[in-house]
Order: structure tokens, then C-alpha cells, then sequence
């Protein structure tokens, strides 16, 4: 098993560094929401340095792009991505980082003329993130075909825009067919976003399944009334119920143990005064858990629970479900050749599942799939703190090509 690397971590970092310059929120952090300007200004710096290498430039009717290499050649390929919009406090390696090892193994492979026996491709996928337009992952899911394409074009965000406005306003309504591209293997390198490869001291990551994950939006219907006149048995209160479904789940998930987990991350309450009763309360409920059956009686309790809070205080609730994964597994043969080509790098490797979502769940649907976790200091992620040792990075680096290159020269 050869291990030899001719890629350049420095050139990878150097163009991280560069990426994160784009929507740099001051403190280290980055804000590149999908679709918004600075989505739009960071996906033109990416194609930038796609169209310098002379790579075919591809970009579906859903925004997604793809750098191919040799052009023209429409045999299956070995797909790198990941995406490169972030959430409101993200970090500069989240999504980015696959991205960009993907351009170096391509741009590595021009320079030493490698016989490759099959097209490498580089892809960047529209609004994995979901945090402006829910669900997330979403670009990868409608290439998979889990989404049609109109429905997820006509999704309205949380700030009222429409999703398909949004993209051809930032001109990346591509016309490239969406789901067409004959893909052989999709591979994505990932910061694993939590602390279980740092505190095991381990360096790389063989992601053998992504957890289950189900996203739900409770909405409180109630009615205003004074905070100090109104009986609270005449209340009619919805910021009550909002906290009382945010206090079940950390409640619910204790109890439950085990892989469960589960955040209100969103919640909102109107008209939000202190001497006002709310009239409404909107929160969403983010679930996942590696069992799927213990995932769906998770959400079913949840529901039921929301619905007996809001008949108790004579509040009316609406359930919208944003997101709703069933865990997925990774092919074998790629996962086991991320471990094999770790420890032939001479790291330290293991066999994790993700916590996370990412876009190579969603290929996984239509090709073999694989991805590599690097360490995060500290477990950070969807945090300006967010971090990776540039040894880490390196070691994903080789590993990505090792692996992508083994596929791409594999008859
Ligand atoms: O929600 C997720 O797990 C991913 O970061 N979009
Ligand atoms: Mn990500
Ligand atoms: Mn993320």
C-alpha cells in the first residue's frame, strides 16, 4: 500500500485561510449563511481557484458545483465535497476544509500527471447548513433525489426570503441538471465537531455511520394579556408552554441515556415584552440518536408531551417537521480503506460514528461513501473557537488522498 503524499498542506491552509477572510465575523469566526452575499463571494473565490486549474466547472439548477478534472469526461467519478456555508457563528473548517483538500488532491494530481483511471471531481453543495433555509443538508438531498427540486426552491427562510430568489440573486442558478452526474465514490474529509478523537488521543477519524437526526418546529399559538392582571388560570400563554416543551428535552434525554441527544436551539416569543403574556412562541427541536427506533419514540413522546402542555394551558399548537433522518452507513470497503491508509500514514485511527449531519450522508444514497474526521480542539464547532491542529489537517489531507486517489486509480 503505497503512502507516499505529493499534496501540500500549505497550500490547503493558506486557501482555508483565505476562505475564512470571507463573511469573518472579527473574532475568528466566519458568518456565511447559504445564498447570502457572502455565500455568493465565497463560492466565486472557489471557483476562482477551480477555473485556474482549468477544471470544468459544473453548477446544477440547485446551485451545487462541481470542478471535474479531466473535462469532458463523463465516467463516474471520485467526488471530493463538502460545502462551504456556515452557521451564524461558524468556524473557518467546518464544510471548508473538505473543499479545499478535495481541489488540492485534484490540483496535486495535475501537477505529477498521475494515471488516474477515472474523473476526480471537487464539489461544493448548496446550504448544508439549513440554518437559514431548514432542512439542513439540503443541496446534497435534492442531488439525491430525497427533495424535489421545486419544493426546495420555493422553501422560505427564517428571515422571509425565498430560497430560489436568493440563488439566482447571488447568479449561482447553474443549469447543469441536478442529480445527473455519474458519481463512482464520494469521499468527504470533516472536522468531527466533537471531543472524542481529542480526548482519545486519536488523529483520524474512519466515519463508519451518521447518527439519525429529526428536526421539529413547535409553534404556540395563545393570546396577549397584561402580566399583572390576568389570573394565570385564564391565561391563555405561550411562552409558557414554549418553556415548558424547551424543559422537557433535556429532561427526556436524560432519562432516555444512552447515544440521545437533544437541543432547542431557536426559540422566539412574541410580541417578547416583559409585562406581556406571549402571544406566540416558536421553537424548533433538534433529536438524533444512532438508533433509529429509539429516535422516532423520542420524537413521539416529545409530541405527545407538547400537545398535552398546550390543551392544559388552552393554548393552540402547530407541529411542522423540518428534518427527519434515519441513520445512515457508510460502504465498508471505503471506510476500511480510511483506517488501512491512516496507519499506513502512521496514525492513530478509529471507527466513530458522526454526530453531526453532512452531505455525504445524503450521497450515500446514490454512491459508495466514506468520510475522514480530524480532531477539533476542545470538542468545539458552530463556534467561533473552532479549531484543528494543522498536523491534523495534514494527516486528513494525505489520508483523503491516499483514499481518492487508491478509488481513482482502482479499474
Ligand atoms: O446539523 C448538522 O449536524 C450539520 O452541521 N448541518
Ligand atoms: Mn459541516
Ligand atoms: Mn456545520
Amino acid at each position: 500500500m503505497t503512502t507516499i503524499s505529493y499534496a501540500s498542506p500549505r497550500r490547503m491552509l493558506d486557501r482555508l485561510k483565505a476562505l475564512g477572510e470571507i463573511g469573518a465575523t472579527g473574532d475568528g469566526g466566519v458568518c456565511r449563511l447559504a445564498l447570502s452575499d457572502a455565500d455568493r463571494a465565497g463560492r466565486d473565490l472557489v471557483v476562482g481557484w477551480m477555473r485556474a486549474l482549468d477544471l470544468e466547472i459544473l453548477i446544477d439548477a440547485f446551485g451545487n458545483i462541481f470542478g471535474r478534472y479531466p473535462k469532458a469526461n463523463d465516467a463516474p467519478a471520485v467526488v471530493m465535497g463538502s460545502h462551504i456555508d456556515t452557521v451564524a457563528t461558524g468556524g473557518i473548517y467546518d464544510g471548508n476544509l473538505g473543499v479545499l483538500a478535495g481541489l488540492e488532491v485534484i490540483e496535486t494530481a495535475i501537477e505529477q500527471k498521475l494515471p488516474i483511471a477515472r474523473p476526480l471531481i471537487v464539489a461544493v453543495f448548496t446550504n448544508e447548513e439549513g440554518v437559514r433555509f431548514a432542512p439542513q443538508m439540503m443541496g446534497s438531498l435534492v442531488f439525491a433525489g430525497g427533495l424535489p427540486i421545486q419544493t426546495a426552491l420555493d422553501t422560505i427562510g427564517i428571515d422571509g426570503a425565498r430560497l430560489g430568489d436568493e440563488l439566482r440573486r447571488i447568479g449561482y442558478d447553474g443549469d447543469y441538471p441536478v442529480g445527473k452526474l455519474p458519481i463512482h465514490s464520494f469521499l468527504e474529509l470533516h472536522i468531527e465537531q466533537g471531543p472524542v478523537l481529542e480526548t482519545e488521543d486519536v488523529t483520524i477519524g474512519a466515519v463508519d455511520r451518521v447518527q439519525g437526526i429529526s428536526w421539529t418546529e413547535y409553534k404556540v399559538l395563545g393570546q396577549s394579556s397584561h402580566a399583572g392582571t390576568t389570573p394565570m388560570h385564564l391565561r391563555k400563554d405561550a411562552g409558557r408552554v414554549a418553556c415548558e416543551i424547551g424543559a422537557f428535552v433535556p429532561q427526556m434525554v436524560f432519562e432516555m441515556g444512552g447515544d440521545q441527544v437533544g437541543t432547542v436551539g431557536r426559540m422566539i416569543l412574541g410580541p417578547n415584552l416583559t409585562n406581556v403574556v406571549a402571544r406566540e412562541a416558536t421553537l424548533t427541536v433538534d433529536l438524533r440518536n444512532t438508533d433509529a427506533g429509539k429516535l422516532a419514540d423520542a420524537r413521539k413522546r416529545l409530541d405527545a408531551f407538547a400537545h398535552a402542555a398546550a390543551r392544559e394551558a388552552n393554548v393552540h399548537l402547530e407541529v411542522r417537521q423540518l428534518t427527519d433522518l434515519l441513520p445512515v452507513p457508510f460502504a465498508p470497503d471505503i471506510v476500511d480503506m480510511v483506517e488501512a491508509y491512516a496507519s499506513a500514514h502512521g496514525y492513530k485511527a478509529r471507527r466513530m460514528p458522526s454526530g453531526a449531519g453532512h452531505d455525504a450522508q445524503m450521497i450515500a444514497r446514490v454512491a459508495p461513501s466514506g468520510m475522514i474526521f480530524v480532531p477539533s480542539v476542545g470538542g468545539i464547532s458552530h463556534n467561533v473557537r473552532e479549531f484543528t491542529k494543522p498536523d491534523d489537517l495534514k494527516a486528513g489531507l494525505q489520508v483523503l488522498e491516499s483514499v481518492a486517489l487508491r478509488l481513482a486509480m482502482q479499474n
